[in-house]
């Protein structure tokens, strides 16, 4: 492990950040091998203190010697100019930390829902997550769902009860809870010392010490239990041993135990250390950021306890074509195989891209492959290209301090690669790999945008570009119909983090209401009849034409049928009628909508030997469309889509009341597994315009949406 140049003054490229402040952060930090490597992600929910508690373990790692705080928009991971707006973490930071040798890269993930898709990639980028809870509001159901999944996954896991030092905080409450929701196997490591209602120490259940924590945030102090604090503790302390022991590979340490032996606190820690490793075990530390209490004690954990990347298993390889390539571990000298997580833009380095190396090492100036497929229903084209890797960087928050390698496991930033994106893989040059993507959730709430003039479009396209690069949880779409730019976002706090990206980039632009596409159609028979006549003077125009207009049914598209008798209209001008109709067709007849469905039987007309021409029976053709639309009725037809909905069965009842009052039609209900239920029906598109966010807040930020064009249908009148 080496540490280059400490306190130098890095590159700080971070914007509006606390430069100064950072400036005494520890330099880059190179890990000589995945065993001394660990990748954390911290979870839980929006403001359950995990930016905070990160911003405890660099002072408590001696790598800051003030922390910084959120109203000031000073901590290290929420430096990006939208955290410090939102007063929340709006993307993926990594910090890394050295303890004992080992660098532990802690993973700051946003809780807001808005986000989930940077929460998503942290979770790739890690190997173990340390759960969050704040012992203020304790856990809401989505942290629930993801201890769930790490669970089926097998993730290593913590939790930390933070905030313990509030006023409301329960932190007896909250572990209740945290056990209840998590299982038998959430077992405190500390329980923490009272004096006069708040919480000033830890014990350690093994050692039996105290971490005495009264006198502020220098605390931490070791000191001999009291006979009254390890009385009180007794029963805490047997039940961590006997869980401890249910999960040793020892199968006499039970016996042992039962049968009044003192089992030596090194062999539990060792059993302990192993059982959280292997994800059967999670133990639970109380902490407060502000404080400091509890902070020495995590680190300890996250570097003991906590897996290598050597015990990770890689995700699905394959060679470009898309045929499984074996062979991939995590080896510094295998073949290089690293991962694109996060892409930011900096106003100084360009793009920078935060990599999870899985397989190989990255080194500075070589030639590497860079390749993204899978991705193009997101706007992100597949792409192979070869660069080179020049500018290898260790991260802390937004920055960057140079690195010349990245070894198997660990995780670097990389400035400079033109045509990586977030999900790509990166590559030895001549021996290219793919690296499956990781589950990337659907935006799908639409935000109408527009350059505020002409020439702010093209740098509005750039930089769209460059910013939905980065982030495959938004997805542009031009509309053909509505001719709008819809950015489809996660949410409102997300359309925001968008735009003011593109308003960082100097793009001058503002929202508008989505529109969506309707069309037109007949609501019944109608005839039209189309007079163009202009003859005086010089070369006239003269073109007559009738029309008679059905409707057909939905999605019966255009039909244009010739009953002219006699040559009335000869014959080249017949399709000028039609290409007038058509066009008029485009144009819309009362909203602006294009008209669809319909059938036109040109009847009849006149035409003048000299005066008529094309240009003339195609603005005959039009003012027979008009004519037959004034004297007939217009319908409006609307989109409407297939919707199916995933929540949980407590509030199915919600959902269904809510979707009639959406004009939904319910088509279908069935049972999922894990107390799910998946609700389908058809919804018009106007009312699902806001239904990502509306959702949320029926189902407590559990419910999922899919949605589906279905086909147009008529707006009830009223
Ligand atoms: N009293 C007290 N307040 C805390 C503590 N930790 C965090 N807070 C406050 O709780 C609020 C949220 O803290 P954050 O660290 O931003 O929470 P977060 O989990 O990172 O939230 P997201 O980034 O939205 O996911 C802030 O106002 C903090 O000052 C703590 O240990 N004690
Ligand atoms: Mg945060």
């Amino acid at each position: 492990m080496s540490v280059k140049g400490a306190k130098d003054a890095a590159r700080t490229p971070g914007r509006g950040g606390p430069e100064a402040r950072r400036g005494d952060a520890a330099a880059g930090i190179e890990a000589d091998g995945p065993a001394n490597v660990r990748n954390v992600a911290l979870i839980g929910h929006s403001g359950a203190g995990k930016t905070l508690l990160i911003e405890a373990l660099l002072a408590a790692n001696g790598v800051i010697s003030r922390k910084g705080s959120i109203a000031d928009g000073t901590t290290v991971s929420d430096s990006d100019s939208s955290a410090v707006r939102q007063q929340r973490s709006v993307g993926l930071a990594v910090v890394p930390l050295l303890i004992g040798g080992i660098k532990v890269n802690v993973l700051d993930t946003p809780g807001y829902p808005d986000f989930i898709g940077e929460l998503r990639a942290g979770l790739r980028a890690a190997d173990a997550a340390l759960f969050v809870v704040s012992a203020v509001d304790g856990i809401d159901t989505t942290t629930t769902a993801l201890w769930g999944e790490c669970d089926r996954v097998g993730m290593p896991r913590a939790v930390a009860i933070t905030r313990v030092d509030h006023p409301r905080a329960d932190y007896d409450g909250v572990l209740a809870a945290c056990q209840q929701a998590f299982g038998d196997a959430v077992v405190p490591l500390y329980v923490p010392v009272r004096a006069g209602g708040e919480i000033t120490g830890l014990i350690g259940l093994l050692p039996g010490t105290v971490a005495e924590y009264s006198e502020g945030e220098t605390g931490g102090r070791a000191r001999d239990a009291a006979p009254a604090e390890l009385a009180g503790s007794e029963a805490a302390r047997g039940q961590l041993i006997e869980g401890i022991i249910a999960e040793s590979e020892d199968e006499t340490l039970m016996d042992r135990y039962l049968g009044g032996e003192d089992i030596d606190t090194d062999v539990l820690v060792t059993d302990l250390e192993t059982a959280v490793a292997r994800g059967s075990f999670f133990p639970v530390l109380p902490t407060s950021a502000v404080t400091g209490l509890g902070a020495a004690e995590l680190l300890e954990v996250l570097a003991r306890a906590f897996p290598s990347p050597l015990e990770r298993e890689l995700p699905d390889v394959t060679d470009l074509a898309g045929a499984p390539a074996g062979g991939l571990s995590c080896d510094p000298d295998g073949p290089l195989a690293a991962e694109v997580v996060r892409t930011t833009v900096d106003p100084f380095l360009g793009r920078v891209c935060l990599v999870r190396v899985f397989s190989g090492t990255l080194r500075e100036d070589t030639p590497v492959h860079v390749a993204g497929h899978g991705l193009a229903a997101r706007g992100h084209q597949d792409h192979d290209t070869d660069e080179r890797v020049t500018h290898l960087y260790s991260p802390l928050g937004a920055n960057l301090r140079p690195v010349t390698h990245c070894v198997a496991g660990d995780i670097c930033a990389l400035a400079k690669l033109g045509s990586a994106e977030t999900g790509d893989t990166i590559s030895a040059k001549d021996q290219p790999v793919l690296l499956s993507t990781w589950e990337m959730p659907e935006p799908l709430m639409p935000v109408a945008v527009e350059a505020d003039s002409r020439s702010d479009e093209d740098a509005l396209s750039r930089s769209l570009a460059k910013v939905a690069a980065g982030d495959p949880t938004l997805r542009v779409e031009r509309n053909a119909e509505t001719h709008q730019l819809i950015l489809w976002c996660m949410g409102e706090a997300h359309a925001d983090v968008v735009l003011d990206r593109l308003r960082d980039q100097g793009v001058k632009l503002h929202t508008q209401d989505v529109v969506t596409p309707l069309r037109e159609t007949f609501a019944g028979p109608a005839a039209g009849h189309g007079r163009h006549v202009k003859q005086s003077g010089g070369h006239g125009q003269y073109a007559v034409c009738d029309i008679n207009v059905e409707p057909l049914p939905r999605g019966g598209g255009f039909e244009f049928v010739d009953k002219t008798v006699g040559g009335v209209i000869p014959g080249t001008f017949i399709s000028s009628v039609e290409k007038g109709v058509r066009a008029q067709m485009q144009k819309g007849l009362t909203a602006g909508f294009p008209v669809v469905d319909l059938r036109v039987t040109l009847l009849g007309g006149k035409a003048h030997s000299v005066d008529s021409s094309d240009a003339a029976f195609q603005a005959a053709g039009a003012l027979a469309l008009r004519e037959a639309a004034a004297a007939g009725r217009i319908q409006l037809l609307e989109p409407v889509s297939a919707v199916s909905i995933t929540v949980s069965d407590d509030h199915v009842g919600a959902v269904m009341s809510d979707l009639s009052g959406r004009r939904g039609r319910l088509t279908g209900t069935a049972s999922a597994a894990g107390e799910l239920t998946e609700i389908s029906a058809e919804v018009p598109d106007q009312e699902l315009l806001r239904y990502a966010v509306e959702l949320r807040a029926l189902t407590a930020g559990t419910g999922r949406f899919r949605r589906r064009y279905l086909r147009h249908e008529p707006v009830p009148s009223g």
